[in-house]
């Protein structure tokens, strides 16, 4: 951190500092990537700015189906404190303070995952009935909404829409934000499938802000809040590898670490692999060099 914003610290992610203008806030997102739920001490060079520029693509191009919290990633644009901090530049959003509703909005468009497990157990996934027979990784006859509240333990907790609905406490809210939550799903899927990735679920959170609107908050379908699959290798039947990770937890599961922190350190091809993948990821489906994203956002060559 910089000791300019030492002070203006407020929040802590695992990949993520929050620091606090009043009205505004600063999200910065590092390099850090975990696998297992585990952080590994070796990060992910530009990891955090291919998250920042896909969050920004993504509150463009869903900014016609809802208002969102997005103000600038612009370092000129920054509270003074933080504009002229290199380090920032291309991983840093200033956004509105926003009154955040309690739940995650996961939208699932692709049996993967825990709602696998609840599938072959229940034939539901959070009170929705399927179709019998599904495979695993199938596509769902229609993106569902299965709302979440994170544990202390920062680990996800589904619950069910009639907790959900109480948590919001306001039902024509609740059921907005249902219906955007899918509908954003839906729209940006569409354009990754163009691009060659299945975006198989992805987790929203929306507040409220001072004028009362319902805003898209946090960072959008990025390869840290969803799951991207290749859509030139998906085969149903079986479980996909992930776009961006699959890499580091292939390397991972032929070492003989128990999946329990401190992780081990990562060697230079498997980041160096890791950092194709993110680059990718935003190359595919922004259609832009990354090299312009950061020359763009005057992030100084190595
Ligand atoms: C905020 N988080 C992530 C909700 C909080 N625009 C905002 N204004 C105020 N606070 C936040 C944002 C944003 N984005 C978001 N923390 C603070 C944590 N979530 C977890 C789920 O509940």
């Amino acid at each position: 951190m910089s000791d300019a914003l030492a002070g203006l610290h407020e929040a802590s992610g695992k990949v993520r500092e929050i620091y606090s203008f009043g009205d505004t806030l600063l999200m910065v997102t590092s390099d850090r990537i975990s696998a297992f739920d585990v952080i590994m001490p070796t990060a992910i060079p530009d990891k955090g700015r291919v998250l920042t520029g896909l969050s920004k693509f993504w509150f463009d191009r869903t900014a016609e189906l809802v208002p969102n919290h997005l103000i600038s990633i612009d370092r000129s644009d920054f509270p003074a404190e933080a504009a002229g901090e290199p380090d920032l530049a291309g991983r840093s959003m200033l956004v509105r303070r926003l009154r955040m509703l309690p739940i995650e909005c996961v939208v699932r468009g692709y049996l993967a995952g825990s709602s696998w497990k609840d599938y072959q157990a229940t034939g539901e996934i959070c009170g929705h009935r399927l179709p019998p027979g599904l495979r695993q990784s199938a596509r769902l006859p229609r993106p569902i909404f299965t709302p979440a509240t994170k544990a202390e333990s920062g680990h996800d907790i589904n619950i069910a829409a009639a907790a959900a609905r109480s948590l919001v406490g306001d039902d024509d809210l609740f059921d907005r934000v249902e219906q955007l939550s899918i509908d954003i799903y839906q729209h940006a899927a569409v354009h990754a499938l163009e691009r060659g990735l299945i975006i198989a679920d992805t987790k929203f959170e929306f507040g409220v802000d001072a004028g009362g609107e319902l805003v898209l908050g946090d960072e959008v379908l990025t390869p840290d809040s969803s799951r991207f699959w290749p859509a030139d290798d998906y085969e149903p039947g079986r479980a996909q590898a992930a776009f961006d990770k699959q890499f580091l937890r292939d390397w991972l599961e032929g070492l003989d670490w128990g999946k329990q922190a401190p992780g081990p350190e990562l060697p230079g091809d498997i980041v160096a692999g890791t950092r194709a993948r993110y680059v990718d990821a935003y190359e595919r489906l922004t259609g832009e060099p990354f090299d312009d994203y950061l020359r763009r956002n005057g992030v100084p060559p190595p």
